[in-house]
Protein backbone atom coordinates (compact mmCIF):
# COMPACT_ATOMS: atom_id res chain seq x y z
CA UNK A 1 0.00 0.00 0.00
CA UNK A 2 1.23 3.47 -0.81
CA UNK A 3 0.44 6.36 1.53
CA UNK A 4 -0.78 9.96 -0.61
CA UNK A 5 0.67 12.45 1.22
CA UNK A 6 -0.09 16.08 1.27
CA UNK A 7 2.27 18.69 2.00
CA UNK A 8 0.98 22.11 3.64
CA UNK A 9 3.82 23.99 4.17
CA UNK A 10 7.11 23.75 1.62
CA UNK A 11 9.27 26.60 3.30
CA UNK A 12 13.25 25.13 4.73
CA UNK A 13 12.11 22.18 6.50
CA UNK A 14 8.68 21.63 4.56
CA UNK A 15 10.79 21.32 1.52
CA UNK A 16 13.05 18.79 3.46
CA UNK A 17 10.48 16.44 4.89
CA UNK A 18 8.79 16.95 0.75
CA UNK A 19 12.47 15.37 -0.69
CA UNK A 20 12.33 12.68 2.33
CA UNK A 21 8.90 11.37 1.17
CA UNK A 22 10.12 11.28 -2.38
CA UNK A 23 13.65 10.32 -1.80
CA UNK A 24 14.06 8.10 1.49
CA UNK A 25 10.54 7.20 2.86
CA UNK A 26 8.85 3.46 1.68
CA UNK A 27 4.84 3.10 1.31
CA UNK A 28 5.00 7.23 0.22
CA UNK A 29 4.35 9.27 -2.18
CA UNK A 30 4.07 12.77 -2.77
CA UNK A 31 0.66 13.52 -4.26
CA UNK A 32 -0.24 17.37 -3.19
CA UNK A 33 1.47 20.68 -2.27
CA UNK A 34 0.26 23.95 -1.08
CA UNK A 35 2.24 26.79 -0.08
CA UNK A 36 1.14 30.46 0.85
CA UNK A 37 3.56 31.40 -1.78
CA UNK A 38 2.05 28.84 -4.42
CA UNK A 39 5.41 29.65 -6.60
CA UNK A 40 7.52 28.02 -4.09
CA UNK A 41 5.34 24.87 -3.87
CA UNK A 42 5.69 24.77 -7.62
CA UNK A 43 9.27 24.78 -7.26
CA UNK A 44 9.27 21.75 -4.74
CA UNK A 45 6.93 20.21 -6.70
CA UNK A 46 8.92 20.22 -10.04
CA UNK A 47 11.81 19.64 -8.08
CA UNK A 48 10.93 16.26 -6.06
CA UNK A 49 6.88 15.74 -7.46
CA UNK A 50 6.08 16.37 -10.99
CA UNK A 51 3.08 14.72 -10.72
CA UNK A 52 1.61 16.47 -8.04
CA UNK A 53 -1.08 18.61 -7.50
CA UNK A 54 0.20 22.54 -6.31
CA UNK A 55 -3.12 23.48 -4.66
CA UNK A 56 -4.55 26.93 -4.07
CA UNK A 57 -5.40 27.23 -0.78
CA UNK A 58 -4.82 24.46 2.60
CA UNK A 59 -8.62 23.28 2.37
CA UNK A 60 -8.38 21.95 -1.25
CA UNK A 61 -5.66 20.29 -0.55
CA UNK A 62 -7.11 18.73 3.03
CA UNK A 63 -10.47 18.05 1.17
CA UNK A 64 -8.28 16.90 -2.22
CA UNK A 65 -9.74 12.67 -2.52
CA UNK A 66 -5.99 12.64 -3.76
CA UNK A 67 -4.77 13.17 -0.11
CA UNK A 68 -5.01 10.26 2.40
CA UNK A 69 -2.82 12.21 5.02
CA UNK A 70 -1.74 15.70 5.53
CA UNK A 71 1.89 16.69 6.79
CA UNK A 72 1.85 20.29 8.43
CA UNK A 73 4.60 22.42 8.08
CA UNK A 74 3.67 26.25 7.30
CA UNK A 75 3.74 28.88 10.67
CA UNK A 76 3.07 27.84 13.59
CA UNK A 77 0.07 29.93 13.95
CA UNK A 78 -1.74 28.35 11.20
CA UNK A 79 -1.40 24.92 13.20
CA UNK A 80 -4.49 24.58 14.75
CA UNK A 81 -6.94 25.77 12.38
CA UNK A 82 -5.58 22.99 9.91
CA UNK A 83 -5.26 20.28 12.31
CA UNK A 84 -9.04 20.96 13.69
CA UNK A 85 -9.45 21.03 9.47
CA UNK A 86 -7.77 17.52 8.88
CA UNK A 87 -9.96 16.13 11.91
CA UNK A 88 -12.65 17.46 10.64
CA UNK A 89 -12.28 15.47 7.62
CA UNK A 90 -11.46 12.54 9.01
CA UNK A 91 -7.67 12.07 8.20
CA UNK A 92 -4.24 11.77 9.42
CA UNK A 93 -2.43 14.45 10.12
CA UNK A 94 1.38 14.98 11.12
CA UNK A 95 1.96 18.09 12.50
CA UNK A 96 5.41 20.08 13.02
CA UNK A 97 5.87 21.64 16.41
CA UNK A 98 4.52 23.30 18.86
CA UNK A 99 1.11 21.26 18.00
CA UNK A 100 -0.43 24.72 18.54
CA UNK A 101 0.83 28.36 19.94
CA UNK A 102 -1.06 28.24 23.29
CA UNK A 103 -2.32 25.08 25.08
CA UNK A 104 -6.17 26.35 24.98
CA UNK A 105 -5.92 26.03 21.13
CA UNK A 106 -4.01 22.34 21.66
CA UNK A 107 -7.53 21.61 24.19
CA UNK A 108 -9.44 22.20 21.04
CA UNK A 109 -7.54 19.80 19.25
CA UNK A 110 -7.85 17.07 22.52
CA UNK A 111 -11.69 17.51 22.00
CA UNK A 112 -11.89 17.47 18.68
CA UNK A 113 -9.43 14.57 18.27
CA UNK A 114 -11.47 12.32 20.90
CA UNK A 115 -14.91 13.13 19.66
CA UNK A 116 -13.34 11.55 16.53
CA UNK A 117 -12.96 8.33 18.57
CA UNK A 118 -10.14 7.98 16.32
CA UNK A 119 -6.19 8.76 17.17
CA UNK A 120 -5.44 11.18 13.85
CA UNK A 121 -2.98 13.94 15.09
CA UNK A 122 1.22 12.70 15.47
CA UNK A 123 3.01 16.18 16.97
CA UNK A 124 6.46 16.50 14.90
CA UNK A 125 8.78 15.98 17.83
CA UNK A 126 11.54 14.12 16.55
CA UNK A 127 14.36 14.15 19.48
CA UNK A 128 12.32 10.46 20.19
CA UNK A 129 13.56 9.24 17.16
CA UNK A 130 17.00 10.15 17.24
CA UNK A 131 19.37 7.30 18.30
CA UNK A 132 21.36 9.02 21.08
CA UNK A 133 18.25 9.97 22.90
CA UNK A 134 16.40 6.28 22.42
CA UNK A 135 19.84 5.01 24.30
CA UNK A 136 19.30 7.25 26.83
CA UNK A 137 16.00 6.45 27.37
CA UNK A 138 16.73 2.82 27.50
CA UNK A 139 19.26 2.87 29.86
CA UNK A 140 17.08 5.07 32.23
CA UNK A 141 14.39 2.49 32.15
CA UNK A 142 16.90 0.15 33.46
CA UNK A 143 16.59 -0.26 37.02
CA UNK A 144 19.70 -0.47 37.70
CA UNK A 145 20.12 3.44 37.36
CA UNK A 146 17.69 4.22 39.82
CA UNK A 147 15.45 7.45 39.81
CA UNK A 148 16.35 10.53 38.16
CA UNK A 149 16.97 13.23 40.59
CA UNK A 150 18.10 15.82 38.27
CA UNK A 151 19.01 16.76 34.78
CA UNK A 152 20.87 19.57 32.68
CA UNK A 153 20.15 20.42 29.02
CA UNK A 154 21.54 22.70 26.48
CA UNK A 155 19.41 23.99 23.07
CA UNK A 156 21.56 26.13 21.26
CA UNK A 157 21.55 27.05 17.83
CA UNK A 158 23.67 29.21 15.57
CA UNK A 159 21.88 32.17 14.77
CA UNK A 160 18.20 32.93 15.06
CA UNK A 161 16.39 35.24 12.05
CA UNK A 162 15.33 38.88 12.55
CA UNK A 163 11.82 37.37 13.12
CA UNK A 164 12.34 35.50 16.31
CA UNK A 165 11.21 37.15 19.83
CA UNK A 166 11.99 36.38 23.30
CA UNK A 167 8.39 33.98 23.77
CA UNK A 168 9.91 31.95 20.38
CA UNK A 169 13.21 30.89 22.69
CA UNK A 170 10.35 29.06 25.05
CA UNK A 171 7.71 27.97 22.29
CA UNK A 172 9.93 27.44 19.62
CA UNK A 173 12.79 25.91 20.85
CA UNK A 174 12.70 24.98 24.48
CA UNK A 175 9.25 23.38 23.52
CA UNK A 176 11.65 20.65 22.38
CA UNK A 177 13.17 20.16 25.50
CA UNK A 178 9.44 20.08 27.32
CA UNK A 179 8.55 17.48 25.34
CA UNK A 180 12.37 15.42 25.84
CA UNK A 181 11.86 15.84 29.36
CA UNK A 182 8.48 14.94 29.72
CA UNK A 183 8.80 11.49 27.51
CA UNK A 184 12.09 10.51 29.21
CA UNK A 185 10.88 10.62 32.87
CA UNK A 186 7.60 9.92 31.93
CA UNK A 187 5.93 12.77 34.35
CA UNK A 188 4.82 16.55 33.38
CA UNK A 189 6.02 19.56 35.27
CA UNK A 190 4.49 21.11 38.34
CA UNK A 191 6.86 24.62 38.02
CA UNK A 192 9.04 26.38 35.66
CA UNK A 193 11.23 29.58 36.37
CA UNK A 194 13.19 31.61 33.38
CA UNK A 195 16.20 33.71 34.26
CA UNK A 196 18.55 35.97 32.24
CA UNK A 197 22.18 35.79 32.59
CA UNK A 198 24.24 38.43 31.14
CA UNK A 199 22.79 38.40 27.48
CA UNK A 200 25.04 38.12 24.14
CA UNK A 201 26.12 41.48 22.37
CA UNK A 202 25.49 39.39 19.10
CA UNK A 203 21.89 39.52 19.40
CA UNK A 204 19.04 41.95 19.61
CA UNK A 205 18.59 42.94 23.64
CA UNK A 206 15.24 42.37 23.27
CA UNK A 207 15.72 38.53 22.95
CA UNK A 208 17.27 38.87 26.05
CA UNK A 209 20.07 35.33 24.95
CA UNK A 210 20.56 33.50 25.81
CA UNK A 211 17.70 32.21 28.99
CA UNK A 212 18.39 29.86 31.58
CA UNK A 213 14.72 27.87 32.52
CA UNK A 214 14.22 26.09 35.82
CA UNK A 215 11.38 22.90 35.28
CA UNK A 216 10.17 21.24 38.12
CA UNK A 217 9.01 17.53 37.63
CA UNK A 218 6.13 16.32 39.52
CA UNK A 219 7.98 14.26 41.23
CA UNK A 220 10.80 16.53 42.25
CA UNK A 221 13.03 16.25 39.46
CA UNK A 222 14.98 19.52 38.96
CA UNK A 223 15.93 20.35 35.59
CA UNK A 224 18.16 23.05 33.60
CA UNK A 225 17.92 23.75 30.09
CA UNK A 226 20.37 26.42 28.83
CA UNK A 227 18.50 27.93 25.57
CA UNK A 228 21.10 30.31 23.39
CA UNK A 229 19.75 30.79 19.92
CA UNK A 230 22.80 32.83 18.83
CA UNK A 231 25.32 30.87 20.01
CA UNK A 232 27.45 31.31 16.70
CA UNK A 233 29.82 28.42 16.76
CA UNK A 234 26.49 25.32 15.86
CA UNK A 235 23.80 23.24 16.47
CA UNK A 236 24.40 21.91 19.83
CA UNK A 237 22.02 19.84 21.97
CA UNK A 238 23.15 18.48 25.56
CA UNK A 239 21.26 16.31 27.83
CA UNK A 240 22.34 14.79 31.19
CA UNK A 241 20.67 12.84 33.81
CA UNK A 242 21.82 12.16 37.27
CA UNK A 243 20.33 9.51 39.58
CA UNK A 244 21.22 7.61 42.14
CA UNK A 245 23.59 4.98 41.41
CA UNK A 246 24.94 7.50 38.08
CA UNK A 247 24.77 9.71 35.68
CA UNK A 248 24.16 9.66 31.69
CA UNK A 249 24.82 11.33 29.27
CA UNK A 250 23.31 12.34 25.77
CA UNK A 251 26.02 11.21 23.24
CA UNK A 252 27.60 13.42 20.21
CA UNK A 253 26.72 12.95 16.80
CA UNK A 254 28.99 10.45 15.46
CA UNK A 255 31.68 12.21 13.25
CA UNK A 256 35.17 11.64 12.20
CA UNK A 257 37.81 13.59 14.16
CA UNK A 258 40.39 15.21 11.90
CA UNK A 259 43.62 15.48 13.25
CA UNK A 260 45.98 17.98 11.80
CA UNK A 261 48.38 20.58 12.64
CA UNK A 262 48.55 19.53 16.09
CA UNK A 263 45.46 20.03 16.32
CA UNK A 264 42.35 17.51 16.73
CA UNK A 265 38.57 18.84 15.01
CA UNK A 266 35.44 17.48 15.26
CA UNK A 267 32.82 19.25 13.01
CA UNK A 268 29.73 20.27 14.70
CA UNK A 269 26.22 20.11 12.85
CA UNK A 270 25.01 23.74 11.95
CA UNK A 271 21.07 23.35 12.00
CA UNK A 272 18.42 20.55 13.13
CA UNK A 273 17.85 19.38 9.79
CA UNK A 274 21.38 18.61 10.00
CA UNK A 275 21.58 17.10 12.98
CA UNK A 276 18.11 15.22 13.58
CA UNK A 277 18.28 14.32 9.92
CA UNK A 278 17.77 10.53 10.56
CA UNK A 279 15.32 11.28 13.30
CA UNK A 280 13.61 13.27 10.87
CA UNK A 281 13.39 10.13 8.55
CA UNK A 282 12.52 7.39 11.41
CA UNK A 283 9.18 9.93 12.67
CA UNK A 284 8.06 10.57 9.28
CA UNK A 285 7.87 6.78 8.35
CA UNK A 286 6.36 5.96 11.40
CA UNK A 287 4.04 8.15 10.10
CA UNK A 288 3.46 6.54 7.26
CA UNK A 289 3.35 3.25 8.91
CA UNK A 290 1.01 4.28 11.31
CA UNK A 291 -1.27 5.55 8.68
CA UNK A 292 -0.81 2.68 6.36
CA UNK A 293 -1.42 0.33 9.14
CA UNK A 294 -4.67 2.13 10.75
CA UNK A 295 -2.62 3.45 14.16
CA UNK A 296 -0.50 6.15 14.74
CA UNK A 297 1.90 5.89 17.68
CA UNK A 298 4.76 8.76 18.54
CA UNK A 299 4.04 12.09 20.13
CA UNK A 300 0.57 11.90 20.00
CA UNK A 301 -2.14 15.49 21.05
CA UNK A 302 -1.62 15.00 24.65
CA UNK A 303 1.97 15.67 24.41
CA UNK A 304 1.62 18.43 22.45
CA UNK A 305 -0.72 19.55 24.70
CA UNK A 306 1.46 19.23 27.98
CA UNK A 307 4.22 21.00 25.89
CA UNK A 308 2.26 23.78 25.14
CA UNK A 309 1.11 24.49 28.39
CA UNK A 310 4.34 24.56 30.15
CA UNK A 311 5.76 26.60 27.77
CA UNK A 312 2.87 28.88 28.01
CA UNK A 313 3.63 28.81 31.90
CA UNK A 314 7.36 29.60 31.13
CA UNK A 315 6.30 32.62 29.00
CA UNK A 316 4.35 33.82 32.13
CA UNK A 317 7.82 33.07 34.10
CA UNK A 318 9.55 35.34 31.45
CA UNK A 319 7.05 37.89 32.36
CA UNK A 320 7.25 37.76 36.15
CA UNK A 321 10.34 36.73 37.27
CA UNK A 322 8.28 33.92 39.54
CA UNK A 323 8.14 30.91 39.75
CA UNK A 324 5.12 29.88 37.73
CA UNK A 325 2.96 26.94 38.28
CA UNK A 326 2.13 24.60 35.45
CA UNK A 327 -1.64 24.06 35.06
CA UNK A 328 -2.68 21.09 32.86
CA UNK A 329 -6.38 19.61 32.21
CA UNK A 330 -6.88 16.41 33.41
CA UNK A 331 -5.97 14.00 31.19
CA UNK A 332 -8.62 12.77 28.98
CA UNK A 333 -9.49 9.09 29.08
CA UNK A 334 -9.20 8.79 25.30
CA UNK A 335 -5.55 9.27 25.65
CA UNK A 336 -4.34 6.86 28.39
CA UNK A 337 -3.36 4.19 26.68
CA UNK A 338 -1.70 5.88 23.68
CA UNK A 339 1.13 4.22 22.32
CA UNK A 340 4.17 6.31 22.89
CA UNK A 341 7.31 6.15 21.03
C1 LIG B 1 13.26 25.34 15.16
O1 LIG B 1 11.94 25.56 14.77
C2 LIG B 1 13.44 23.93 15.60
O2 LIG B 1 12.53 23.15 15.72
C3 LIG B 1 14.81 23.63 16.05
O3 LIG B 1 14.97 22.28 16.40
C4 LIG B 1 15.15 24.52 17.22
O4 LIG B 1 16.46 24.26 17.64
C5 LIG B 1 15.03 25.97 16.80
O5 LIG B 1 15.35 26.81 17.88
C6 LIG B 1 13.62 26.26 16.30
O6 LIG B 1 13.55 27.59 15.86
Amino acid sequence: MTVRLGFIGTGDLGADHVRRCANILSGATVSALYNRTQSKAQTVAEQFAPEALVTATPEELIESPEVEAIVISSASQTYEDLVLKAIEAGKYVFCEKPLTTTADGCERILHAESAAAKRLVQVGFMRPYDEGYQNLKSLLTDDAFGPVLMAHAAHRNPFSGPHYTREMLISETLIHDINTFHWLLGESFRTVQVFYPRPTSRADAALRDPQLVLLETSSGVLITVEVFVNCQFGYDVQCALIGENGELRLPEPARAALRKNGQTSVAIPMDCKERFATAYDRELQAFVDGVAAGKLTGPDSWAGYVASATADACIRAQKSGQKEAVQLIAQPEFYRNDTAV
